[in-house]
């Protein structure tokens, strides 16, 4: 599937054609959103909101229409709704830590769960520890599946604010967030959804979700790396405090007060990555021109060809094997060090993670130090996954007499 579209592809790696199983990671960029920056930086760079002159309209308007194209593809009600931040980490750091700061109080509690990664853990372990609140943490089961039967009892009048993946990065797992937003609603508690994994693969509805919050990235959606989206409810947003000071953000600064942008600009002080954000629109078109169901039905079915080969292999560990998953494996061998299997793997062309992915309390569950992922794209192929399995293969014989 359009795979010519992905210059990168063509390369070798150790003299190999490259094999590319890294994409939850960072997703490869097509030709068009390459030359949309290159375009943008030959014809259009200028900086933003602040030029009478010609050349930084034209960039503002090429700006302001990729938080339009963002609104539309997400269905948020409003562009003021929209906040560019570097990335998913940087969108729920915000969220944390402006919102953290009003609205969570001594003996609060936040519920995560047990599978979420670091950037949507540390954040709110700042903020309990600051205002003396109560993280909790929802467990998975053996598949990796959620304990949506605790749900109820973790969530208490305590509870102000539910941070929950969409997927994870490290099992797969698609969380049933619908189920958690609604029941959380029903006590009058707020949901932010990490949905740094979700875009590659589903068509995502925040109105129909109806999230609080929804943060996520950019370049693991074809986009480039330097741009992400933190989607918030107008009202939250205008009640929370900006998060960074500087230029933008600002109405009017005097030394004995300051008063803040309306939204979304009170939430995006400095220069943004302009070039970045206008890539971000590209790869918004190039996804909805192949058809995001498409994309999510060719990975399902590299998701279920790459299991089943793989299953076939003696002595292989499958970390995460919930019913309802997104495109990574995660899995070790036998008595193998996930390490010793990437490095094996690298030699024939294969870009796999291996380690925690900065999930370490999913590692801490299994007992395991880390697992190798192999995570799908709509340019990978079956033929990828054969040679893959045979690489996986090969790797297990020269490494089990070790
Ligand atoms: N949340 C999830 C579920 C993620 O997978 C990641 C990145 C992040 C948050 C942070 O996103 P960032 O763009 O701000 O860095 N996940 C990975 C990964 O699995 N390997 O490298 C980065």
């Amino acid at each position: 599937m359009n795979r010519d579209d992905f210059p990168i592809l063509k390369r070798t790696i150790h003299n190999r054609q490259l094999v590319y199983f890294d994409n939850a990671a960072t997703t490869q960029k097509p030709q068009t959103v390459i030359e949309v920056m290159s375009r943008y930086y030959a014809h259009f760079n200028s900086n933003i909101h602040r030029g009478v002159h010609g050349l930084s309209q034209e960039a503002t308007a090429l700006f302001e229409e990729t938080r339009d194209c963002v609104r539309k593809f997400i269905n948020a009600p409003s562009n003021q709704e929209i906040i560019f931040t570097r990335g998913t980490t940087e969108a729920i750091n915000l969220v944390a830590s402006s919102f953290g700061k009003t609205f969570i109080n001594e003996g609060d509690e936040i519920l995560i769960t047990e599978m979420e990664h670091h950037s949507n853990i540390v954040p709110w372990q700042w903020v309990c520890e600051e205002k003396e609140a109560f993280l909790k943490v929802l467990p998975f089961n053996e598949k990796g599946v959620l304990c949506m039967d605790l749900l109820d009892d973790f969530l208490t009048e305590k509870t102000k604010i539910v941070a929950v993946t969409h997927t994870s990065n490290a099992l797969g797992t698609i969380n049933d967030i619908k189920t958690i937003i609604d029941k959380a609603h029903a006590k009058n508690i707020l949901v932010l959804i990490d949905g740094a994994q979700a875009l590659s693969h589903e068509k995502i509805d925040v109105q129909a979700l109806d999230c609080d919050f929804f943060a996520f990235s950019g370049h693991k959606m074809y986009a480039p790396m330097g741009v992400g989206v933190l989607y918030g409810k107008e009202n939250l947003l205008n009640a929370m405090p900006p998060y960074q000071g500087g230029g933008e953000m600002v109405q009017h600064v005097s030394f004995e007060k300051t008063t803040y942008n309306e939204l979304p600009y009170k939430f995006e002080a400095g220069t943004p990555s302009v070039g970045d954000v206008v890539g971000l629109k590209s790869a918004i078109d190039y996804i909805e021109n192949i058809g995001i169901e498409n994309i999510a039905n060719y990975q399902q079915e590299l998701l279920q060809y790459a299991t089943k080969r793989l299953s076939q292999l003696d002595g292989i560990e499958f970390y995460g094997t919930a019913p309802h998953k997104a495109a990574i494996i995660s899995f070790n061998l036998k008595g193998i060090h996930p390490f010793d299997v990437g490095t094996i793997l690298d030699q024939y062309g294969i870009a796999v993670r291996t380690g925690h992915h900065c999930t370490q309390p999913i590692m801490t569950k299994f007992g395991i130090p880390g697992t190798v992922r192999a995570s799908f794209a709509l340019y990978n192929t079956f033929e990828e996954i054969d040679f893959f399995v045979m690489a996986v293969n090969k790797a297990k014989e020269m490494l089990a007499f070790l």
